[in-house]
């Protein structure tokens, strides 16, 4: 009778252990992303509070572009005053554009139409100088008037006017503004309207000329 030695037995691994591990680390790099998505906003709300934006009467209008919303979200201006848009894109990864108009144009897009633009785009006629273009991707005049001054960007035709920023890119547009009053809107259209329906609209309110 042989006494065969107990044999050592193979460390087992706990089919379960590496679950709750996952969870963890997929609960971490959830968070991680949320707050990648998201960092720029309070920068964006410390900018709005230095500089204003929004108040009728000042003579530049910074509204930064972020991953994904504008600031200001609100914009105020007056038939006649003159204005600069300043608009910076704050995002280290995105391009976003900036349109200004009212209704949207539509086109077929999978399972249904998706908005491709403003129907009624504010710049048309509007005499505009763009100034200070840095890193613009493209640019679309539309049927603006707009006087360059510096480095003018790669311009394609068609559709609304529209300045789309390469991340960190910006652009000054100034501007009288046009004689017409009323709720406008601004947004980024960019990937199939996603940008504007995850946050990138904002609204202009145009007051009547002072009398
Ligand atoms: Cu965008």
């Amino acid at each position: 009778m042989s006494d065969s030695p107990v044999s050592n037995p193979e460390p087992r691994r706990n089919p379960e252990w590496s679950k709750p591990l996952f969870a963890t680390v997929s609960i971490i790099v959830l968070v991680a992303a949320i707050i990648a998505l998201f960092w720029t906003r309070p920068i964006g709300d410390a900018w709005t509070r230095i500089f204003g934006g929004g108040r009728v009467g000042a003579a530049t209008t910074y509204v930064l572009q972020y991953d994904y919303g504008f600031h200001p979200r609100n914009v105020t201006w007056r038939v006649g005053d003159k204005v600069t848009i300043s608009l910076h894109n704050e995002s280290p990864t995105h391009w976003h554009e900036m349109m200004i108009g009212r209704g949207f144009d539509d086109t077929p897009y999978g399972v249904g139409p998706v908005h491709m633009q403003f129907h009624e785009d504010f710049w048309n006629g509007v005499h505009v100088t763009m100034s200070h273009a840095h890193n613009v991707d493209n640019f679309v005049p539309g049927n603006a008037v707009v006087n360059y001054v510096g480095p003018k960007p790669f311009v394609t035709e068609g559709g609304n006017f529209s300045p789309t920023l390469a991340p960190g890119g910006s652009v000054d547009l100034t501007f009288t503004v046009p004689n017409k009053p009323g709720t406008w809107y601004y947004g980024c259209f960019v990937q199939q309207f996603i940008h504007y329906i995850a946050g990138m609209q904002g609204t202009i309110t145009i007051l009547p000329a002072k009398t």
